[in-house]
């Protein structure tokens, strides 16, 4: 039986190694999907479906998931160094919450069925109690369709339009999405409908020299909306496929600015294209207060997503549950910096993992 032993071991190593060389090989096969997929050759085409065909966008990097705040991590840390769970426990998470901004009712919401977990014994020590938020707050945001909307079947282009407040980020996002749109194969027209101040369509313009797509300007204070429509006419005789159409984040009044951008939406669809995607863009810097303006947003322009700018940075990324919570609009991409590779797909996961990270 001793002499066995040996022999025994040296037959298990053999496995470990050759089970470990397997795994190495495999893993080196399995490279990440990347982001364009060039169509295969000499394969007819199917033709195209009538449904709404989303597209993936950039996927959330590990370089990136670095740059939201870890906002919930100095609570954690206090709650996990304790033996037990506490009154203090429970004050330390509901403030770290709120101050995160993921708002009174979303905080309540989370905390009260841990509560009772924590009574009814299901839920015992501090680092059980950290897991069930984390995977509490995850599941309130999973499960939500966050693709961009575009539909291949329609007649001309579509068209996504960007609302919001000023200085939201609604122009440098356009910018990187059409950069990633080019990416994907498709012939991007943007639309200069922010013709408030002359400075607008600039900007404008080099986001599209960046980006790789065409552009139609109109003159400072020309009617926004007939500059959105000529870009629409454009895209459709050059046969684009979608039309990014910038707007101003600011009119003499607000009543004003959203009757413009209804005017705007059904100024848009009366050339070839569709509008598919009306994206909200929401500086996260501004918390409760952002929010309270992209209701406006929202009720007026028939908002299909939102795109969260500024989370690099801002320690008021809870707002993220707010949004989804109270108004009820999906988060679909989020900024993470002014460069043009800054803007990435929400992932509620990844997203949660941070905001509770340690390291
Ligand atoms: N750090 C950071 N800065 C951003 C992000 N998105 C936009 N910005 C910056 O925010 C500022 C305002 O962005 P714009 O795109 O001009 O905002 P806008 O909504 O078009 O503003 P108006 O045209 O005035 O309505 C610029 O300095 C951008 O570089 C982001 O995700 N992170
Ligand atoms: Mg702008």
């Amino acid at each position: 039986m001793s002499n066995s032993f040996p022999i025994i071991f040296l037959i298990l190593a053999a496995v470990v190694l050759v089970f470990g060389f397997g795994v190495v090989v495999q893993s080196r096969r399995k490279k990440p999907t990347p982001v364009v997929t060039p169509a295969p050759k000499n394969v007819v085409a199917p033709a195209p479906v009538a449904e709404v065909v989303a597209e993936p966008v950039v996927e959330l990097v590990a370089e990136k998931k670095r740059s939201f705040k870890n906002v919930l991590a100095g609570a954690v840390s206090s709650v996990l160094g304790r033996g037990e769970i506490n009154d203090t426990s429970w004050d330390d998470l509901e403030e770290a919450l709120l101050r995160a901004d993921v708002g009174v009712k979303v905080a309540q919401a989370l905390l009260e069925p841990l509560r009772a977990r924590v009574k009814a014994k299901e839920i015992s020590t501090p680092a059980e109690l950290i897991t069930a938020l984390q995977n509490d707050m995850a599941s309130r945001l999973v499960g939500t369709n966050r693709e961009l909307n575009f539909d291949a079947s329609i007649d001309g282009p579509n068209i996504w339009l960007m609302v919001g407040v000023n200085g939201a980020g609604k122009t440098t996002s356009l910018g990187k999405i059409s950069a990633q749109q080019v990416a994907l194969g498709r012939k991007v027209m943007m639309a200069a409908g922010d013709t408030f101040r002359a400075a607008a369509g600039e900007q404008l313009q080099t986001w599209a020299e960046r980006s790789g797509a065409e552009i139609i300007r109109g003159a400072e204070g020309s009617d926004p909306s007939s500059v959105i429509l000529d870009a629409v006419q454009a895209a459709n005789a050059r046969k684009c496929d979608l039309v990014l159409a910038d707007t101003a984040g600011r009119l003499q009044n607000n009543t004003n600015l959203m009757e413009e951008l209804r005017k705007v939406r059904r100024v848009a669809e009366k050339g070839a294209g569709t509008v598919t995607e009306t994206l909200l863009v929401i500086d996260a810097t501004t918390g409760q207060n952002g929010l309270s303006q992209a209701r406006l947003f929202a009720d007026a322009t028939q908002v299909t997503g939102v795109v969260l700018t500024k989370l690099d940075g801002s320690s008021k990324g809870g707002i993220v549950f707010a949004i989804e919570t109270e108004l009820g609009i999906p988060v679909k991409l989020v900024g993470l910096g002014e460069t043009i590779r800054d803007l990435v797909a929400f992932n509620p996961t990844e997203f949660v993992e941070a905001l509770c990270s340690t390291t």
